[in-house]
């Protein structure tokens, strides 16, 4: 018996499908059904390769690409790495290698993995965020962001991670720490770039009715985005000119205000000192809390600290009274005006802060919402949470951003022509610690000439975020797939033809983590590249789903936590197609699972089991397409049933219990029998699963010129599904004889095998050969008969 050979054959297929073309799309002209854009979250490479956990995404992706690819679409599942930028460039100083040469040496291990798992990938479109061919696009959006408003400079208060020494987004921290390497995060006072994410905050908040996401992912964005209605209102300070602006959300409490607050860099502070009797005190408690991140300020049940400000009283509008004015850790500079107005009465924080200094609670009667303001001359508005893009950071391993800075001129952006500003190979590429990037060291590369006035001038050295390298990959792989087709001699050629032939993004597979992260960056961008004309579309991606995480001894499998398991021991052993069809059968898709070592030899098994029922096909060679025999009429109708229930199952992402209905099958034709095309419907719904062992055997064993998986997803006959019952007439040379209850859509076998068994039929089919039947469907069966030789008539 021929034994499978899993990583021969394996390694065999992937050559051929790569040199076939199997998974190329036409991109000029998307076949059968047209086209779909089949997406999933590029890999950072970023460790020594990819763990089982990333694995687990990358399959179950494809799984749906093959299903759709199957099902008649020209399927695009393109593939690459973000490899540019903070996640890379810390893994390279890890490992004590320049990141330009650990780039190509990820590259390579990445790509090898990438291969060997058997995804349909269409390689040809690979791409990398470091090839100075797609950063000059990237370069080319930050361009585009400054000459439209959307680009600018600003100095406040930002967060900064002490281990990457580089200020981050604010999407970046979380729960206080660095998205990357969970060290605490502190505030430092610098001027950055910003991008304007804030001006499409309704958009961002609105669109999400109109796409079809993981409600998680929704939920997170809306939050984030947190659009508050309230009113803007305006308390005088006594005895100077100014006043203090509050946002508040319930103006109708104004009468209960007894105090204020000011958060403790809010610029006021600084303008009322000559007023401050306190001055010292106060500045000593402004330079303690100066490097508190939001959430330490605001973390539930951590006490609240404060300082009054001496000297000064605010006065109520709505009653003239005067008020203390404090500053607290509890009100934050970025939100609203960087003041409050306290109601203790009605603000639990107020209340827990009120309580503390002993500050006094108002029961003062709750005012109508519109007179009031009104009143007090104040005005509605809506405040959100969300802040701008922090996009410049102090790294080396990154795009640099393309302005340059002249005395004469200020900002300029660097010129088309110009782009990209390549990144120069330095030696000392680790971050300074300081705010300045290794790239301020290079004069070599930031002295330069305005491109406005052309005199003396001085390049940026800051690279940009790279999340700004994903906010626009998904259009990068057709972009650049353009370019390399060199459609004219332009330096930016932006292929519209091709943009709207393929996108949006038909189905976007990816990690939870990133929901405040890439997924709302990816949206921004795209909403900015279709209000400068160069998109159709608003939104990037239809459909989004959130892949669910591998478990391993009880944590989730991250380098982080130390248990990793890497896929190329267990491919060696098992093969791609068992692992990937153990990931999958661990749970549902969006919910994952719990990984053990031994788990992948139960598909082994039922692998190999496949195999041999192939062989004992072949060896039955006789066994013929018709189903007259009851048995495989039996398996006709579970096949029929399982195709409708897995083409369901891998539309919901629910794998593990197609992979069941597989196994329920295949046991089904082991006891039963199968003719040849049942056991090529059974091959071709599990193809998607095991891409290498399906291949094999459709191509090797039964001999089909092409692949498998180009070949039509199974149908299914909704007739077989049905459980009702119909009333069939028995007739006998043309007189009814009988009725007989059957299953609807009952094959001819099945009813005559009833028919015969009638006791009025019975009767007169005794002594008789049944020479012809006629049969329809749910309705009638005839037998013609003729007499048997020397038998008598009872009639
Ligand atoms: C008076 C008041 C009375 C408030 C009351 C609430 C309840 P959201 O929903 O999050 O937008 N606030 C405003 N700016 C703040 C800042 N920079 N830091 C901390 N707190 C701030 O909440 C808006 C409410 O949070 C505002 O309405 C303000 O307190 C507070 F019974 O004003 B309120
Ligand atoms: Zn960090």
């Amino acid at each position: 018996m021929i034994k499978y050979n899993h990583s021969k054959t394996e390694k065999k297929w992937q050559k051929v499908w790569l040199k076939e073309k199997v998974y190329e799309p036409n991109l000029k002209n998307p076949r059968g059904k047209g086209k779909f854009y089949n997406l999933m979250m590029f890999p950072y490479p970023s460790a020594e390769g990819l763990h089982v956990g990333n694995m687990y995404a990358f399959t179950g992706s494809d799984i749906y690409g093959r299903f759709k690819r199957m099902q008649g679409y020209d399927i695009f599942e393109p593939i690459g790495l973000d490899g540019f930028g903070i996640h890379s460039e810390n893994y390279a100083i890890n490992v004590g290698t320049h990141p330009a040469i650990q780039a190509q040496k990820s590259q390579k291990n990445f790509y090898r993995q990438l291969t060997e798992i058997g995804n349909g990938f269409a390689w040809e479109e690979k791409l990398e965020t470091y090839d100075p061919e797609y950063y000059k696009w990237t370069q080319w959006i930050f361009v585009q962001m400054f000459k439209h408003g959307l680009a600018y400079r600003k100095k406040q208060a930002v967060n900064w991670c002490l281990s990457c020494k580089t200020v981050l987004a604010d999407e970046q921290v979380i729960t206080g720490e660095c998205e990357r390497c969970g060290t605490k995060v502190i505030k430092k006072e610098l001027e950055q770039w910003f991008f304007k994410i804030t001006q499409y905050a309704d958009r961002l908040l609105n669109n999400l009715e109109k796409i079809d996401w993981s409600e998680k992912i929704k939920i997170a964005q809306r939050n984030w985005i947190g659009k508050s209605e309230g009113a803007l209102l305006s308390f005088k300070i006594k005895d100077t000119t100014e006043k203090i602006d509050v946002f508040t959300t319930r103006p109708d409490t104004l009468y209960g205000v007894t105090y204020m607050v000011l958060a403790s860099d809010h610029e006021l502070v600084v303008q009322l000192k000559s007023h401050i009797i306190n001055w010292a005190e106060v500045q000593k408690y402004r330079e303690k809390t100066k490097s508190k991140t939001d959430i330490e300020r605001t973390a539930e049940g951590k006490e609240k600290t404060g300082i009054e400000l001496k000297g000064i009283t605010a006065i109520n509008p709505a009653n003239q009274k005067e008020i203390p004015v404090w500053i607290a850790d509890y009100v934050l500079a970025g939100y609203g005006t960087g003041a409050i107005m306290a109601v203790p009465r009605r603000d639990e924080r107020d209340a827990e802060f009120a309580r503390k200094f002993n500050l006094p609670f108002s029961d003062a009667p709750l005012a109508d919402v519109d007179q009031i303001i009104k009143k007090v001359g104040g005005k509605k508005i809506t405040q959100y949470r969300l802040r701008d893009w922090l996009i410049s950071r102090q790294r080396y391993w990154g795009p640099p951003i393309p302005m340059i800075y002249c005395e004469t001129c200020d900002w300029q952006p660097v010129s088309e022509k110009d782009l990209p500003v390549i990144l120069p190979k330095v030696e000392n590429f680790r971050p300074t610690g300081t705010d300045r990037s290794p790239l301020a060291s290079v004069p070599k590369f930031f002295i330069t000439k305005c491109p406005n006035c052309g005199g003396p001038a001085r390049r940026e050295t800051d690279v940009s975020d790279t999340f700004l390298d994903s906010a626009w990959y998904y259009l990068g792989y057709l972009i650049l797939a353009s370019e390399k087709l060199k459609v004219n001699g332009k330096k930016f050629n932006w292929n519209r033809e091709l943009i709207k032939t393929w996108l949006p993004v038909d189905m976007y597979i990816g990690g939870a983590e990133h929901a405040v992260l890439h997924l709302l960056y990816v949206r921004f961008v795209t909403m900015a590249l279709n209000d400068w004309g160069y998109l159709d579309f608003e939104e990037p991606m239809t459909h989004f789903h959130a892949h669910g995480l591998i478990i391993k001894d009880g944590a989730k499998m991250s380098k982080s936590k130390g248990n990793i398991v890497n896929p190329d021991e267990f491919i060696k052993k098992y093969g791609a197609d068992a692992l990937r069809m153990y990931l999958m059968f661990l749970g549902p898709f969006e919910a994952g699972g719990d990984f053990r070592d031994e788990g992948v030899s139960g598909i082994t098994r039922f692998l190999n089991r496949v195999w041999l029922a192939t062989l004992s096909l072949q060896r039955s060679g006789q066994v013929k397409d018709d189903l007259q025999t009851e048995s495989l009429l039996d398996v006709e109708k579970k096949l029929h049933k399982a195709t409708k229930k897995i083409t369901e199952d891998i539309e919901d992402l629910h794998y593990n219990t197609a992979i069941s209905e597989l196994m329920i099958l295949l046991r089904e034709m082991e006891s039963v029998g199968k003719s040849k095309s049942q056991f090529k419907t059974f091959l071709k719904l599990l193809a998607p699963f095991a891409p290498h062992l399906t291949e094999e055997i459709w191509r090797n064993i039964l001999k089909n010129k092409t692949s498998i998986h180009r070949e039509v997803w199974p149908a299914y006959d909704p007739g077989f599904l049905t459980e009702e019952m119909v009333n069939i007439i028995v007739q006998i040379n043309g007189k009814a004889r009988a009725t007989v209850a059957v299953l609807a859509n009952s094959l001819e076998a099945e009813v005559k095998q009833a028919a015969v068994k009638h006791a009025n039929a019975a009767k007169h089919l005794v002594g008789r050969e049944i020479k012809k039947t006629i049969f329809i469907k749910n309705r009638l069966i005839n037998f013609v008969t003729n007499e048997l030789k020397g038998g008598g008539r009872n009639e």
